[in-house]
């Protein structure tokens, strides 16, 4: 690397870790959004002359794309939240046998606190399931670094690698120092040799073994790894941290002794006994579940760990320090500083209203709402920014599981004998990503569900990412529109009708002719998301108050622009996008375009 280039940037852990895989020479991303880490594949995406970069539909598809890409020699990145992990762990699951040629990482973001998703899982599980190793960044600087490591062990090992990131290690931004890229010798290609790449059990269980080995190797070299390193202080307390919890510690404690734990799984045994070895008393911190803690047990070393620090939620150097603080066994070294930091933290937020998430003004996904108020149908929902459907007053959401299973889920309740019509709603991208299987199956079956697809032309939740409906790559370059009617109809879906949701009424006949129908329908609900079009659907509306007779029917649909303030509906006209909807509730004509010249409707 010339040190001329070498400089010295702020950059968020997933900025470095996309600067991490460029430097690594890493010529193939895929992925999959998902918050906290879809920035990754967008920042990997500015390299776009060395390294290919998708969007796949799914994760598993991602992982698989990665994977035929190793084994021709290529390094690879693969990116998905943590459960997209889920969604990938079949083709993991056997890469892992199978081995990869160019270096692989699985770059994977956890979410604890459930900021953005639907669980915590903690994704060190799945090191230890597929026996895989798994590096843990504290800061953006080790996001870019283990992209090296990870690909040099998974080279030399012929291993695919987790890199776990966590929201606060993805989002939050500290000093990397940036290289050049590395050449890499040009790939030769793929190099037949079935022994080696397909398990049929002749061939996988000598894998299997293989895998066993590797392991054995990796259990000695982790300890020396740079990943990994003891920092003496003060004897009386080792604390044992990984990953963005070592941050805390220090903040915390300055003087403790600290094992640092980079390189998370296989554990680094001889390092943890002898680390434990020289100091009085062992505390283990790691956010989620206590896997480092019960490990550090069974090597017979007592410790403390979840029964100080939370297994439930993210952790902060705040929620550390009561913690400890609330710990009257915990040492002295951190005594004191706790109670000032939760005190901080408590100012910080005292007296803020509470703000819950909300469907934007204008957004298209509202008039499904509103119009399936009207029918006493169960709703398997489904992810994406049409969840906010569950608040009131729209409450029209009754259940979410997983991408995909808005569809599924129908399915299994009216088989299962639900005595109301059940109606599974997606948006577009779930449906590419998981949904057109569902689909199959009511059609093959014979389900009678209605599907609603909310088409907003985006993956609006993640941050409006391309996907296969929208005719665009990530790269930038126009492609296919896949059709979701046409899917359907593929699927044998004979009953395919296609709304614009700010049609209030025309979308309640279809969802009245599909309801009361007893075959399967699928609705497409197609409208462009008006933030990813930057472009408001039409002209901001205002309330005559002399038409306006207070029924209040307008605030059922529960947009932020529609105030009832001073005894009167009112509409803000810096909210509002102009959808028109409102106007098409109101009985007595009262919503009017602001100007009074337009009337998109
Ligand atoms: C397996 C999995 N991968 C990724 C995510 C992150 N995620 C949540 S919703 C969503 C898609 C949202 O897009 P769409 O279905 O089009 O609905 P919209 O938000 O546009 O209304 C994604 C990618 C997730 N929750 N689960």
């Amino acid at each position: 690397m010339s040190q001329a280039l070498q400089t010295r940037f702020l950059l968020s852990g997933n900025e470095a870790i996309a600067r991490g895989a460029w430097e690594a020479g890493v010529t193939v991303a895929t992925g999959y959004p998902g918050t906290p880490s879809t920035e990754i594949l967008e920042y990997a995406s500015r390299y776009k002359e060395d390294i290919y970069c998708e969007w796949s539909p799914n994760e598993k598809v991602a992982l698989e794309v990665a994977a035929g890409a190793s084994l021709s020699g290529a390094r690879v990145i693969v990116t998905m939240k943590h459960v997209g992990l889920n969604v990938a762990a079949d083709p993991l699951m056997t890469l892992s046998y199978v081995g990869t040629v160019g270096g692989l990482v699985v770059c994977v973001a956890d979410d604890p606190g459930m900021h953005s998703s639907q669980n915590e899982q903690d994704t060190r599980h799945y090191a230890r399931l597929g026996k895989v190793p798994i590096l843990e960044p504290a800061d953006s600087g080790q996001a870019r670094d283990f992209i090296f490591l990870g690909m040099e062990i998974s080279e030399r090992y012929g291993t695919p690698v987790i890199l776990r990131s966590t929201t606060r290690v993805s989002h939050s931004s500290s000093a990397v120092t940036l290289g050049e890229r590395t050449a890499r010798p040009a790939s030769g290609g793929f190099v037949k040799d079935p022994a080696r790449f397909v398990p049929i059990p002749l061939y996988g269980r000598p894998m299997r073994a293989k895998v066993e080995e590797r392991l054995n190797a990796m259990k000695e070299e982790v300890n020396s790894s740079a990943a990994n390193a003891v920092e003496w202080g003060d004897r009386s307390l080792g604390i044992i941290a990984e990953g963005i919890a070592y941050q805390y510690v220090r903040e915390l404690a300055p003087q403790a002794s600290v094992l640092r734990i980079g390189w998370v799984w296989p554990f680094p045994d001889s390092l943890i006994r002898e680390f434990a070895a020289g100091v009085k008393k062992v505390l283990v911190v790691e956010e989620l579940d206590p896997i480092l803690e019960e490990h550090v047990r069974s090597l017979g070393i007592a410790c403390e760990g979840k029964s100080v620090v939370p297994a439930i939620g993210e952790l902060s150097s705040d929620r550390l320090a009561s913690a400890l603080e609330g710990n009257g066994n915990t040492s002295a070294a951190v005594h004191g500083q706790g109670a000032a930091l939760t005190k901080a933290a408590e100012a910080a937020t005292e007296g803020l209203p509470a703000r819950p998430p909300v469907l934007c003004p204008a957004c298209p996904h509202r008039g499904i709402f509103y119009a399936l108020g009207k029918f006493d149908v169960v709703v398997t929902g489904d992810i994406g920014c049409y969840s906010l459907g569950v608040f009131p007053p729209l409450k029209r959401i009754d259940t979410i599981l997983c991408m995909g299973a808005g569809i599924s889920m129908a399915h299994g309740m009216q088989k299962a004998g639900e005595k109301r019509k059940v109606v599974g709603i997606v948006g577009d991208s779930t449906f590419f990503h998981s949904g057109i299987t569902g689909l199959l199956d009511i059609a093959y079956n014979k389900g009678t569900s209605t599907i609603i697809v909310v088409d907003n032309r985006t993956t609006a939740m993640t941050g409006h990412q391309d996907h296969p409906g929208t005719g665009r790559t990530l790269l930038g370059e126009e492609t296919i529109s896949a059709s979701i009617e046409v899917f359907g109809r593929a699927c044998g879906i004979k009953n395919i009708a296609t709304v614009d949701p700010y049609d209030i009424k025309p979308t309640g006949e279809a969802i009245r002719a599909a309801v009361e129908s007893d075959e399967p329908w699928l609705i497409v609900a197609r409208s462009p998301c008006p933030l990813s079009m930057k472009k408001n659907p039409g002209e901001p509306r205002k309330v005559n108050q002399e038409l306006c007779r207070k029924c209040k029917l307008c605030l059922r649909l529960g947009c932020p622009a529609i105030e009832w303030v001073n005894d009167e509906i009112r509409v803000n006209e810096f909210l509002c996008g102009g959808c028109a909807m409102c106007e098409k509730t109101c009985k007595e004509g009262a919503f009017q375009a602001a100007s009074g010249a337009c009337n998109e409707s």
